[in-house]
């Protein structure tokens, strides 16, 4: 990848609940495969409703918040989602592309959420399988709640050393 390029960008990538569950993970990775594609961080989090509730804390008004932020929590199957962070040229809205329309319904048929994508019936939830980053202020504010500077191997963003004391897990010796 050429960093000198202007176009390179990142973008955050989840694959939700519902793709864990439904055992999509590498379906849904082979899809964004691509040599301008390149993965530079993942990693699998235990979604807590703090996390869920920031990451959609724009669609509070939404009559379909609640139950959003439940599915993201994993209520209908599994309290896990996978996050990558992808870098490439134009990687945001080509990431879009591929991933398709918010409404699976409305989805390309070759896009993922077009492939594997449904409504919950109970609910209405689009059970969308990934999501992804719409623009360059929603990927940077998205990269930096889900991610810390050091679980990312190419860092784009401006970092600070702040030194601090804190009681960390390690394996036991
Ligand atoms: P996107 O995920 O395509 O960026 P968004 O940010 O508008 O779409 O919405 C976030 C998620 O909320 C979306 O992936 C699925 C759910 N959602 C959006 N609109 C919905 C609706 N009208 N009914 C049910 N779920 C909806
Ligand atoms: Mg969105």
């Amino acid at each position: 990848m050429d960093d000198r390029n202007a176009d390179v960008e990142q973008t955050l990538v989840l694959i939700k609940p519902d793709g864990l569950k439904r055992s999509l993970t590498g379906n849904i990775i082979a899809l964004l495969s691509h040599p301008d594609n390149m993965i530079v961080a993942v990693k699998l989090v235990k979604v807590t409703r703090e996390l869920a509730e920031k990451h959609y804390s724009h669609l509070k008004h939404k009559p379909f918040y609640e139950d959003l932020i439940r599915f993201l929590l994993g209520e209908w199957h599994t309290n896990r989602v996978m996050a990558l962070v992808y870098e490439g040229p134009n990687i945001i809205q080509r990431i879009r592309e591929i991933s398709g329309a918010t409404n699976p319904e409305e989805a390309k048929p070759d896009s993922i959420r077009g492939k594997y994508g449904r409504i919950h019936s109970k609910t209405g939830v689009y059970e969308n399988v990934i999501h992804c980053s719409a623009n360059d202020i929603d990927a940077e504010k998205e990269i930096k709640l889900w991610f810390e500077p050091y679980e990312i191997v190419n860092i784009r963003f401006p970092v600070q050393y702040v030194v601090e004391e804190r009681t960390v897990m390690r394996w036991k010796t």
